[in-house]
């Protein structure tokens, strides 16, 4: 592709709900561009951008995926994120380095969940949107119904450029309201036609509307427009586009991914009206936004040059690391194929393998470098579940395996429990940890097996024992002599082990006294009648025997170890279970679902707000083992909340767990 300068680059996101058809629209820009001679579909596995084998066997996207095209001497880099929720921190990624969103829209569906959550993330960055209502080809589209749903949901600056001609199978063209003109498509092929009669007072009236929502920007368009003088097409789209790059239109196009029609004006707009990329100036920048584990290469970043141009065998420094990071290789990315290129001009998109130690939302800079960026927002994981390698040879690997997942989605978390013994996968949802668990095996080659999550339980006193522990061992030669009592109560909540030495007369030598401690520490950590490791106790230590030759630091760690067990069983203990404070964001209508729910699960409610937009908060304490499916029970479409309930969740202490529920906990199980 030829080098083309910033001002020509196009920097498109393509966001919206799961299925609204993105994937399907790149694939028909790329044909349109002429970039690929065939469309491939999302259905037999060719499209471009789902590549993935994961991809494929799922017919979703499951990460974003790059493919530029070129079209009227300007680079348009298409950025195909997934819609599916789980995958919405690739959304963030590809919103992040975009400079153009363009959410898809079914006319079939309308605004999804989807939509409304990557509008947010695109609002929060002050992104400039535009949409593109597709699916028009199908029966029960209705652009009208779409619309509607569009300004009722994001507002007065959704402003259709295009109105449809015809409607599901006799869906055939698009009028453009800016030009007045029509185009109508057969085979894919355009061409023009004068507005149909049906609709040519629509189009007067959408027109003139059109019209109104750009001057209104513009306060020098406006004088004129209200002085009826004549304001040029060239003009308004001129104030369209200053409008769209300061995020205050947003304007609507349609067509059909599928049947290529609306698809030319489309990259039209993206060229005419998109805004290009910002130099940040000075010495040579890239902002990291993407990492891949590639079977071949090892490890590729996809990066945005924010000033430069990047050239190869630059070094740059990691800002985060600050390791050398010399570009040995740059490529441009296209789905999963790869060009090499030794120059990247500021704005543009490409990749780098084999850096060291470079990951997503890392920026690479050249000394004396001023260029900065905002940390990669990453969801927070919902949802988790332990693995455990089938065999010795998959243990082996595992670690390796885990670290390249890691590496390359920064929305899973791994963590090893060394108190569970337990490796835990968190994530957003089911689907993303079926993914990271099928990708261990198809690209890691490591099989794992799945386990719940154990809760961490504890353990503490409500009574008082006394306890004495005898350790003797004393058959000829060195024997093990050692006797320590102790009393154990209750102590402070949040504690660990408070002890308190109340030996006199030297029962105990002073030296044998830590060991006794160590025995009582141990012996909290092995875990108490059910096997939790145990709490907020103190133990004071009030007497003791001696062996003046057997008696030893070993004697009286046993010693210690087995009168806090025996006194353990008498001190009326209880289990105590991790609690969780929980932040639930709801559509008012869900309200009393979640929190009848949350009752359900033993949750105390704290309080709740209304967030206004039709939203609520609702904060509960509710005990954690409660909440381990949680992020399957509210967000997901099926659930009480149809896809539009989200949570956090953080540690909130311990509680005492009902009888009723304890003779079911072990921490055998
Ligand atoms: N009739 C019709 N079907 C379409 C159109 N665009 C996409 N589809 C179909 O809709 C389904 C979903 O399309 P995708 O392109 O995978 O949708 P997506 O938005 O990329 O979905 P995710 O990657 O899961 O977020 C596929 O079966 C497509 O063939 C269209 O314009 N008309
Ligand atoms: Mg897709």
């Amino acid at each position: 592709m030829k080098p083309v300068t910033t001002d020509r680059i196009r920097n498109v996101a393509l966001v919206g709900h799961g299925g609204a058809g993105k994937t399907t629209l790149a694939e028909a820009m790329l044909l349109e561009s002429g970039t690929i001679k065939r469309a491939g579909s999302v259905e037999d596995g060719t499209s471009v951008c789902d590549f993935d084998p994961e991809e494929q066997r799922r017919g979703i996207s499951v990460s974003l995926a790059v493919a530029p095209l070129a079209f009227d001497d300007h680079k348009v880099n298409l950025i195909d994120t997934p819609g599916y929720a789980d995958f919405v921190g690739d959304v963030a990624a590809g919103l992040r380095v975009a400079d153009l969103a363009i959410f898809v829209v079914s006319a079939v569906e309308g605004v999804e969940v989807g939509t409304e959550t990557a509008w947010r993330l695109a609002e929060a960055e002050n992104i400039p949107r535009a949409v593109f209502i597709t699916k028009l080809d199908r029966e029960r589209a209705s652009f009208d119904r779409t619309l509607a749903a569009l300004k009722s949901a994001f507002g007065n600056g959704i402003a259709p450029l295009e109105l449809p001609i015809g409607q599901e199978n006799d869906f055939r063209g698009v009028i453009d309201l800016l030009e007045d003109r029509a185009r109508t498509y057969s085979d894919g092929t355009a061409t023009e036609s004068p507005i149909p009669e049906e609709l040519a007072s629509t189009e007067h009236e959408v027109h003139e509307a059109l019209v109104e929502g750009i001057v209104v920007g513009d306060d020098a368009l406006m004088e004129r427009y209200l002085a009826d003088e004549e304001v040029d097409v060239g003009e308004l789209a001129h104030a369209l586009a200053s409008g769209i790059a300061s995020a205050d239109v947003f304007p609507v196009l349609c067509g059909s991914g599928s049947e290529h029609v609306g698809i030319d004006r489309l990259l039209r707009f993206i060229i005419d009206e998109g805004p290009a990329p910002t130099d940040q100036g000075g010495p040579p920048a890239a902002l990291v936004f993407k990492t891949v584990a590639d079977p071949y290469v090892g490890r590729v970043n996809l990066f945005k040059v924010l000033a430069g141009p990047v050239r190869v065998d630059d070094h740059l420094t990691n800002v985060r690391t600050g390791a050398d990071a010399r570009l040995h290789q740059i490529t441009t990315i296209r789905g999963k194929e790869q060009e090499p290129v030794s120059e990247v001009p500021v704005g543009d998109l490409a990749a780098v393998a084999k850096l060291t130690d470079t990951t997503t939302g890392d920026l690479l800079t050249a000394p004396g470098s001023t260029a900065t960026a905002e940390p990669l927002t990453t969801p927070v994981p919902v949802l988790a579940t332990a693995i455990r390698a089938t065999s010795k040879a998959d243990d082996d690997k595992l670690a390796t395996a885990l670290h390249r997942l890691d590496d390359e989605d920064p929305s899973l978390q791994v963590r090893r429990n060394d108190r569970t013994h337990q490796v835990v996968l968190r994530g957003m949802g089911e689907t993303h940890l079926s993914l990271a668990i099928a990708r261990l095996h198809d690209k890691f080659g490591v099989e794992v097996d799945e386990e719940p999550v154990k809760v961490e339980y504890r353990e503490t006193v409500t009574g008082t024992a006394e306890a004495e522990g005898k350790h003797k061992k004393q058959s000829g030669g060195h024997g093990q002599f050692g006797v320590a009592t102790i009393r154990l109560e209750p102590g402070p909540p949040g504690t660990g082990l408070e002890f308190v030495d109340a030996v006199v007369g030297g029962a105990i030598p002073r030296p044998f006294i830590p060991a006794v401690e160590k025995g009582i520490r141990e012996a909290m950590e092995h875990g108490g009648v059910r096997g939790f490791p145990v709490v907020d106790v103190k133990v004071t230590l009030l007497d003791g025997k001696h062996h003046s030759v057997d008696s030893n630091e070993m004697s009286f760690k046993m010693a210690g170890s087995l009168a806090f067990r025996s006194a353990m069983a008498d001190a009326h203990p209880v289990v105590l279970e991790p609690i969780s404070e929980l932040v639930v964001t709801v559509p008012d209508e869900f309200q009393g679902d979640v929190m009848g729910d949350l009752n359900a699960k033993r949750g105390r409610i704290q309080g709740s707000a209304s967030l206004g937009r039709g939203d609520a908060e609702i904060v509960a304490h509710v005990p954690t083992s409660e909440l381990q499916r949680y992020a399957i029970d509210l967000p997901p479409p099926r659930s009480m909340t149809h896809g539009r309930g989200t949570f956090t969740v953080s540690h909130d202490g311990y509680e005492q767990v009902p009888a009723h529920l304890v003779d079911r906990l072990s921490a055998d199980d």
